[in-house]
């Protein structure tokens, strides 16, 4: 019998590098897709996938989660679902909340009741440390958390209702902290593709600024595809634990684009201005994980390096445009 795995966030970055890592490994998959009235967006990252099994539900809504885990009965369930934006959080700390904290709260309950035997992954989040690191600039599991944004606050509840969950009725359900990854998938608001779809634009004729926020963040990329190999590590492990998923590597935004920019032999700083409508109410200034634990007890290593992830991204939106000219022309245009 193959083991049988629901993904929640299944359309997402993530959830669809998830898919096609757990079919390869002959696995069951089934989705949870939120209904959107552009019916495309609903499984643009998975429409290649054909084996899915697919099922319209939401976090806030119980009764959907119900439904799926009595239907299709998992042995594995991934929580990727998630207003996952730190700045739209700012904008809608409410929604954000319902969904990241409550709506994990609706799903435990679901699996206490319905699965009680299936093993549980979160998806936690660097953001719930804030600016808190420890002596020697690292962020671990231990690291105290004291989130700055909407987002992180309600990752945080969820991230402690996952571990209460698994203390006090002893269900298999772990966290992974993962901090920030990438890839071409990657949605277009959240800075690295948008910095690389720019650049891109920009080194083949395009006369646009790129218009971003603080340069002077400093975050730990690694690729989503190194870090839903760690997702799904965890949940074989047979103790269930949280870990940090991190590539020890520090760089700042400016770093980001002064890379890219060079890719095409420009100057970032002739291309990117600063609005401050990209600027958050408070931001998270350093990121760097600690991740010898996973390394250590699971053997879990990243693959890519940051360069290496950099460069995938702008050859996949090389051979875009150079396919898709007319969006080309069209994005000059805005
Ligand atoms: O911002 C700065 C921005 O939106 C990175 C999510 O996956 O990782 C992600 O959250 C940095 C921030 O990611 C722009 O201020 C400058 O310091 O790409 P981001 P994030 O906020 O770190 C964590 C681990 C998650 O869990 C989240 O779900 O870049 N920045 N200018 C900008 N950011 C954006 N989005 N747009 C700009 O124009």
């Amino acid at each position: 019998m193959p083991k049988k795995a629901l993904i929640t966030g299944i359309s997402g970055q993530d959830g669809s590098y998830l898919s096609e890592y757990l079919l390869s490994n002959g696995y069951e998959v089934c989705g949870i897709v939120r209904r959107n009235s552009v019916v495309e967006h609903q499984r643009n990252r998975v429409s290649h996938l054909e084996k899915l099994n697919l099922m319209y539900g939401d976090l806030s809504d119980q009764s959907s989660l119900n439904k799926a885990l009595k239907s299709f009965k998992p042995d594995e369930i991934y929580n990727l679902a998630a207003q996952s934006h730190v700045r739209i959080s700012f904008e809608v700390p409410q929604f954000t909340t319902q969904v990241n904290a409550l709506g994990v709260l609706n799903l435990l309950e679901a699996v206490r009741e319905i699965v009680p035997s299936a093993r549980f992954y979160q998806a936690s989040s660097s953001e719930m440390f804030g600016n808190s690191v420890d002596f020697d600039n690292y962020q671990r599991e231990s690291t105290p958390m004291k989130p700055v944004s909407p987002y992180g606050i309600a990752k945080l509840f969820a991230f402690n209702t996952t571990r209460f969950y698994r203390e006090a009725y002893g269900l298999h359900a772990c966290n992974g902290i993962l901090f920030n990854h990438e890839s071409p998938r990657r949605g277009s608001n959240f800075v690295t593709n948008k910095i690389v779809k720019s650049a891109v634009r920009i080194g083949l004729g395009s006369n646009e600024k790129l218009e971003l926020g603080n340069l002077d963040a400093q975050r730990d990329w690694g690729h989503s595809k190194d870090y839903v190999r760690a997702m799904h590590l965890i949940l074989q492990n047979s103790e269930a634990r949280d870990w940090v998923v991190s590539t020890g590597q520090t760089k700042s935004v400016r770093d980001f684009c002064s890379y890219v920019f060079l890719k095409f032999n420009l100057d970032y700083q002739d291309h990117v201005t600063q609005n401050p409508k990209f600027f958050r109410p408070n931001e998270l200034n350093f990121l760097r994980g600690d991740s010898s634990a996973i390394r250590n007890e699971l053997g879990w290593e990243p693959e890519y390096t940051f360069e290496s992830m950099i460069d995938e991204m702008v050859n996949f939106w090389m051979n875009y445009y150079l396919e898709n000219q007319g969006e080309l022309k069209r994005e000059n245009q805005s």
